[in-house]
């Protein structure tokens, strides 16, 4: 680790330990995501471990967002937060403390903005972020904690754990993996640094089979049905080396065509048609571009449109279609484009 970083963290402890501290508030960004409400749970264990008699309340502007809830309730957590309403004035005259954490600008605090502005002077605000901070928090900072290469907040809390030496339970360590999950993109976005927490986390006992799943959004049932019958209805082309299906359903049509693509499709178009209107969506893989130059959009679905008397058009993978007209007479124009369209690009 950098002297720079090494020194920023012994700075922030420091602080933390040496400034009386008796009601705290932690907050984060609004519809507080994985990270976010990782870090604030993580940070008041933290705080009620090295302050003596500290009162530590949780409160969330505009509360958790739903994977967070999901989260939560997955890792049966106990954890109370507050919204800005459960609190009256007197109940900020007594805070002497803020942690704001996982958020670069006062404006993300929502309602909490102006309470952090109008008490400046007497809150003292600590800030723990990954995020490049905007000036107008940080100039009402008591102290600081911005860690930009770090990729995560909950990165940063568990080096303050480590430095503190203080117990991390498998509850923290599932949380704590949970955000740097969350906000690596399942670890997309590492760095070295990265792997190595998440190491620590799992000899804490953090199971990553776990925290996928409770990461993982529910698809709600008449999603999955649509998809389930767009399998059920398929038919399948075969276009040289390129698999190619069509299939229609009542509603959800571009998840049917995602879902289509991970069977093993290279391009999917999903029709739904309701009362002489016809919607199309196509899907194709990123294979299938650059082998072929086809573009959904601009070769397939623009026609389309226009054949179908609507409109269409989007992406080189991902595009869609509207008008009047039938499911089945829209997908029998779609293979007959793509087969057109194909003939076109491998007689050049
Ligand atoms: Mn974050």
């Amino acid at each position: 680790m950098e002297e720079k970083i090494k020194n920023n963290i012994k700075e922030f402890v420091n602080k933390l330990e040496t400034t009386p501290i008796h009601n705290a508030v932690i907050t984060t960004h609004r519809n507080a995501d994985p990270d976010a409400i990782a870090s604030a749970y993580t940070l008041s264990k933290l705080i009620e471990k090295v302050k003596a008699n500290v009162k530590v309340y949780i409160i969330l502007p505009e509360g958790l967002s739903a994977l967070s809830k999901r989260l939560i309730e997955y890792l049966n957590v106990d954890i109370k937060t507050l919204s800005p309403k459960d609190v009256d004035s007197e109940f900020w005259e007594s805070v002497d403390t803020i942690f704001i954490v996982d958020t670069c600008s006062l404006e993300q605090l929502g309602p909490l903005k102006h309470v952090v502005m109008e008490k400046y002077g007497k809150l003292k605000v600590f800030i723990v972020d990954h995020h490049f901070a905007h000036k107008n928090l940080t100039k009402l900072a008591y102290t600081t904690l911005i860690l930009s290469d770090a990729r995560s907040t909950t990165e940063i809390i568990f080096t303050l754990y480590e430095s503190l030496g203080l117990e991390i339970t498998e509850t923290i360590a599932n949380l704590m993996l949970a955000g740097i999950v969350y906000d690596t993109r399942h670890f997309i976005l590492a760095r070295p640094e990265t792997f190595n927490i998440v190491a620590s986390l799992i000899r804490y006992g953090a199971k990553y089979a776990t925290v996928l799943k409770a990461l993982q959004t529910k698809m709600e049932i008449p999603e999955r049905i649509a998809r389930l019958k767009a399998a059920q209805r398929m038919q399948i082309y075969r276009i040289n080396e390129w698999i190619i299906v069509v299939t229609h359903v009542g509603a959800y049509e571009a998840s049917a065509a995602r879902a289509l693509l991970d069977l093993g499709a290279d391009v999917a178009f999903v029709a739904s048609e309701d009362k002489g209107e016809v919607r199309v969506s196509a899907r194709a893989k990123e294979e299938f571009y650059k082998g072929t130059g086809v573009h959904l959009g601009k070769d397939i679905m623009k026609p389309l449109g226009e054949f179908l008397q609507g409109g269409g058009g989007g992406h080189e993978t991902a595009a869609a279609a509207s008008g009047r007209g039938s499911a089945e007479l829209a997908l029998i124009k779609c293979i007959e484009l793509l087969k057109n369209r194909l003939k076109q690009v491998t007689s050049k």
